[in-house]
């Protein structure tokens, strides 16, 4: 088990709008400092990544959209009274022509799709460390075919390609997965157990068949990210039946939830891939201030035992998660029977 994690991400730390309030985000750095912590004292080595590839990120993004998260902070602050943090504020209206705006106001709205999310000065450099996690952890799982985790933060499954919200800005495990694909990989599955749907990851991959997506996550009914992630969403072109949504209702215990996990599973063997990333969302834990899921943290250890026992290339990347108390001894019980 190669554990890559970096101190980066401390700098970011952005706003939500929430309730009509505006706080800081309940995403923020004590939990990749906590999760850190934990593998330390569980006896992990916490290696840095190497630097971003900026080419495989405009691979999986829209270039525009590299451009404008790169540089997005600093065109925020030529603002005569620039406020804490660029978010956006107004979003297309259905049917509209969704031309992209040239002012900085119009191009936050064109590229985000939640005001749960905003930039700030430490934004840019810490969801490109990120990327390069994911990829560093990518990279060890190809070269050595040993299982991988990047403690990537901020998450990226609700990061779309040209798209941020949901606390996601890159997508980590969209960027993993193809960088597997570049390094000689047919088909890939990425498995998403984090509480929400991988509205983004979904996205990314939608009219492709070489990477599979599989969910499992409460109900959009319900649920955000609100606007996807229903069960008759199943791919579009190519990827037409590559892709697999798992809705599941409020209260979902481990029982409910290992049953679609056997359906998730069933698929992605029956795919043949050749590797498989899992984006690891600890929100499922039972008292997850986000979540409504009964997952225990024993029952970490027990779905990642089972993920690991279909014998495929595995490379995880950490997702949500926002019991902070707990959320170092969850991915520390998920790591555990992977590790070797
Ligand atoms: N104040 C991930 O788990 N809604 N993103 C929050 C609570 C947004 C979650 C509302 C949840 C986004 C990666
Ligand atoms: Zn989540």
């Amino acid at each position: 088990m190669r554990v890559i994690s970096s101190g980066v991400h401390q700098a970011h730390h952005g706003l939500e709008l929430f309730d009509a309030k505006v706080n800081p985000s309940i995403e923020g750095p004590d939990r990749a400092d906590l999760i850190g912590e934990a593998l330390e004292t569980a006896g992990h080595r916490l290696i840095e990544p190497g630097p971003v590839d900026p080419e495989l990120l405009r691979r999986v993004h829209d270039s525009v959209y590299v451009d404008f998260l790169a540089s997005a902070w600093d065109r925020w602050q030529e603002r005569e009274t620039p406020g804490p943090a660029a978010m956006g504020f107004t979003w297309a209206p259905r049917g509209a022509s969704n031309r992209r705006p040239d002012d900085l106001i119009g191009q936050l709205g064109y590229h985000s799709f939640a005001a749960d999310c905003s930039i700030v000065a430490g934004t840019w450099a810490a969801a490109t460390s990120a990327a390069a996690i994911a990829t560093t952890a990518a990279d060890h799982t190809i070269a050595t075919g040993e299982t991988s985790y990047g403690l990537c933060r901020p998450p990226g499954h609700h990061a779309t390609a040209d798209q941020f919200g949901g606390y996601c800005y890159l997508n980590n495990a969209a960027i993993a997965a193809q960088r597997f694909l570049d390094h000689g990989a047919t088909r890939v599955a990425i498995l998403d157990v984090d509480y929400h749907h991988g509205n983004g990851t979904q996205s990314i991959f939608y009219d492709r068949s070489d990477v599979m997506f599989v969910s499992l996550h409460a109900d959009p009914t319900f649920e955000f990210p609100w606007f996807a992630g229903h069960a008759d969403e199943t791919g579009t072109a190519a990827g037409a039946g590559w892709n697999l949504n798992l809705p599941l209702p409020r209260a979902t215990d481990y029982a409910r939830w290992s049953e679609a996990l056997e359906t998730a599973l069933g698929r992605i063997v029956d795919a043949g891939v050749d590797a498989l990333i899992v984006s690891l969302g600890v929100d499922i834990y039972a008292d997850d201030p986000l979540g409504t899921f009964g997952i225990e943290t024993a029952d970490f250890g027990t779905m990642a035992t089972r993920i690991g026992s279909i014998g495929v290339p595995l490379t995880i990347v950490q997702e949500g998660g926002y019991a902070v108390a707990a959320i170092g001894d969850n991915v520390a019980a998920f790591l555990a029977p992977l590790t070797s």
